[in-house]
């Protein structure tokens, strides 16, 4: 039941209610650098409310952006925020100034808060934004010594459970990224719901992964959920499947949150690493191949959790606990969630139709500012851009993207947004960016580029093109792959037929 007071706020719940209930002394969150019990990050995220609130000018409602790896001080900012009533817009590390831009300017962010090792792109947004009026830094002793100087008690916002107090931004088919908004409320439901009733997390479980908690798939696995037990998570700020190894056997992770491609890697090399603290593996992001679940069952004797979630939703609404789930589906609605296959009409089509997967529940989807929003939530459904099948017996069973998304190694990425990069470099006259088999059971990012003229293709201009996007935008979304054409295939009204180049990237 996700019934919940009119008032609350969730940082107090999620922290506050640790100490107050005897969890005071254990460990809320360790990092290499530093383990904090619940008592000492309380006392750290007082002391950020006070800065915020007294020197900073923040008031409730006010969007604060917070850019940063996984480390003691991102939890503490993020919780600190929200128990000041301020509004949370995270971003992930890799964005560049001008993706960040978009967000300061679309979410009206009026602060920042961000860890001095990223202060590069940080400034260059900052700079060029109408909005930003704060911007703070952890890491070079600012926000720190202001810390020092704070008292460590602080009275908590008196938030309505539906105040937003979380803009989470996805990345749209366009490129233009899209906010979601969120409620007090919504960060205990997701908890309440998949954790509480898939995942069955006990307040001696350590959480560990490697999503940013800028993507709400990290910031339910690593903090909310072992928050509402009184668990741990671990964070790590570089977290590739081998320092995700050696931090599971080093900190007796119980429960991993993390996505198939990292999985694959890791069961090849578990060998060397004693994994048996492991309990629970969650993997979300994107489809879960049984090549991997098989691999990773081998590696540790422990079977894949597999989960379907989103931004829009905050977190997984569709899986299977470990005692009914089945290799191959992705699973079941989550309790308090109703999930159906709809066709273009919005209509149910028949069990074993593909059709697109819309899913409403205690959660709902809402977009900030965005017209967008009439096309992805109909009548409370939320239509995702996955293409599934419901079987018989009520499974439901992935498909594939129907949309431009490109889902590769865990990430979003809009194949509409690297063609934006691609062609602001001088060679390139017209690109279209699709996705394409990896040949481990994932997808790549693909381009297919014509060229001007008086350029000739080649790997030394690949390689060109895939450093200018890197300096665009975030470089994970580089093409891995460029394939030079005369031309691209187009319709008689000149739109680029991108079904044509996935058909060329997917024979
Ligand atoms: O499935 C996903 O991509 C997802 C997105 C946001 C939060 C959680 C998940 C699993």
């Amino acid at each position: 039941d996700y019934r919940y007071p009119t008032r609350l706020n969730c940082a107090v719940e999620l922290l506050d209610r640790n100490v107050e209930r005897g969890r005071g002394d254990h460990p809320a969150i360790i990092t290499p650098e530093e383990t904090l019990t619940y008592r000492q990050l309380q006392e750290r995220v007082n002391r950020i409310c006070n800065v915020l609130t007294r020197e900073l000018g923040m008031v409730p409602g006010n969007r604060v952006m917070l850019r940063s790896a996984n480390n003691a001080w991102m939890t503490a900012t993020y919780l600190a925020v929200l128990k000041a009533g301020g509004v949370v817009v995270a971003t992930m590390p890799l964005l560049r100034a001008k993706e960040l831009g978009q967000m300061l300017e679309k979410a009206r962010v009026s602060h920042a808060l961000c860890d001095a090792k990223l202060r590069e792109e940080m400034d260059k947004a900052a700079a060029a934004s109408g909005h930003l009026r704060h911007l703070a830094f952890w890491g070079d002793g600012d926000l720190e010594s202001r810390c020092a100087a704070q008292p460590a008690e602080f009275t908590a916002c008196d938030t309505a459970a539906d105040d937003v107090c979380l803009i989470g931004f996805t990345s749209g088919t366009t490129g233009l990224p899209k906010g979601t908004m969120h409620f007090h409320r919504d960060m205990l439901a997701i908890c309440d719901g998949y954790s509480r009733h898939v995942l069955r997390p006990g307040p001696d479980d350590r959480f560990i992964g490697s999503a940013p908690l800028a993507f709400t798939f990290g910031l339910g696995g690593l903090v909310l959920f072992p928050f509402r037990v009184g668990a741990t998570g671990i964070l790590l700020e570089k977290a590739g499947p081998d320092e995700l190894l050696s931090a599971i056997e080093k900190y007796r992770a119980t429960i991993t949150f993390t996505a198939p491609t990292a999985y694959r890697v890791m069961a090849g090399k578990a060998e060397g690493f004693d994994l048996s603290s492991l309990r629970k593996c969650v993997s979300a992001g994107e489809t879960l191949p049984r090549a991997i679940f098989d691999a990773w069952e081998r590696a540790t004797g422990i079977r894949l959790m597999d989960g379907i979630g989103g931004t829009e939703m905050l977190h997984i609404f569709i899986a299977a606990p470990e005692d009914s789930l089945r290799p191959g589906c992705t699973g079941l609605p989550v309790p308090g969630y109703q999930a159906r296959v709809v066709n273009a009409d919005g209509r149910e089509v028949p069990r074993g139709t593909p059709g697109w997967l819309a899913v409403r529940g205690p959660i709902g989807c809402r977009y900030l500012d965005d017209p967008r929003q009439a096309d992805y939530v109909r009548g409370g459904w939320n239509i995702t851009g996955d293409v599934y099948i419901q079987d018989e017996d009520g499974y439901f069973r992935y498909q594939g993207r129907g949309d431009d998304m490109i889902v590769a190694a865990g990430y979003n990425i809009a194949g509409p947004e690297v063609e934006g990069a691609l062609l602001t470099h001088p060679a390139v006259r017209e690109c279209g960016v699709v996705g394409a088999p990896d040949g481990k059971g994932g997808m790549l990012v693909k381009a297919y580029v014509a060229l001007r003229p008086g350029h000739e293709p080649g790997e030394a201009l690949a390689k060109a093109l895939q450093e200018h996007v890197k300096a665009e935008i975030a470089p994970y979304k580089y093409p891995r792959v460029i394939e030079f054409l005369e031309a691209l295939p187009r319709t008689e009204s000149g739109k680029l037929q991108r079904f044509a180049l996935r058909r060329m990237a997917n024979p």
